[in-house]
């Protein structure tokens, strides 16, 4: 039961290209977390089994068709839907992994092919984060930095909508810009090369977990809002 000592458990958001490691890296963290006597649980996004979820899925399946402006929609609608329950399991003490966040929402839509059109850009960086605006703020964010090189190797790759070699390209980038945007505090990413061994890079996101379990010790026990 809660009580008001409980400390509040991590947001911790995994963020990365495609077939960057994500959701390897964020099995092994589960387990390392509890096994350290830590709660924690995983939140995919998108999460694919909500209703929500399930039109994303055939979109990005290529079994449906939506419009861009409107599968980015659905894609913060699956986040928002999440949100009470995001809240009441960090009140709770439980340490929550996200498995991509509102940053591959914002990259992945805005490295999309632009329609010529009339200015405001309709997939601009900026109108792409409004949706998520009051959404729960990691304390950390921890990306896995892949080489396109890399990422093309591994298994699985190209069989979903975005995982064509141009559309990565500009993901990287646009990752590139948010991370130095100043739209975050300073601090907020944890950058590691997501090359080496499954062990190696474990090594390094642990490093980044503590430093986000620090700093919730250190602060005043509220959650952010993006
Ligand atoms: N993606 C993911 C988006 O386009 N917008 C979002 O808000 C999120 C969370 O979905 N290529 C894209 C990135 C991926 C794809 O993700 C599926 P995953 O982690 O492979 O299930
Ligand atoms: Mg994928």
């Amino acid at each position: 039961m809660t009580t008001p000592h409980t400390p509040r458990g991590a947001l911790i958001a995994i963020e990365g290209l495609d077939r960057a490691g994500k959701s390897t890296q964020c099995d092994l963290l589960l387990k390392r977390l509890n096994s350290s006597g830590i709660p924690a649980t995983l939140q995919k996004f998108p999460d694919r089994t909500t209703a929500i979820g399930t039109t994303i899925n055939s979109y990005l399946t290529s079994t449906s068709h939506l419009d861009d402006q409107s599968i980015h929609l659905l894609f913060s609608a699956n986040r928002w839907e999440r949100r009470d329950s995001l809240l009441s399991t960090l009140t709770s003490g439980t340490t929550i992994l996200l498995d991509r966040y509102i940053y591959s929402g914002i990259v992945f839509t805005a490295a999309k092919p632009k329609s010529p059109v009339q200015p405001p850009n309709p997939l601009s960086i900026q109108w792409c984060k409004a949706p998520d605006i009051g959404l729960p703020r990691p304390d950390i964010i921890i990306f896995l930095n892949i080489t396109q090189e890399d990422a093309e190797k591994r298994a699985g790759f190209g069989d979903e909508r975005y995982e064509k070699k141009e559309m990565q390209e500009k993901v990287r980038r646009l990752f590139e810009e948010l991370r130095g945007e100043g739209s975050n505090d300073k601090g907020d990413w944890w950058v590691i090369d997501a090359g080496g061994t499954v062990e190696e890079v474990a090594e390094e996101v642990w490093k980044g977990v503590l430093e986000g379990l620090r700093r919730v010790k250190e602060g005043n026990g509220e959650v952010r809002s993006i």
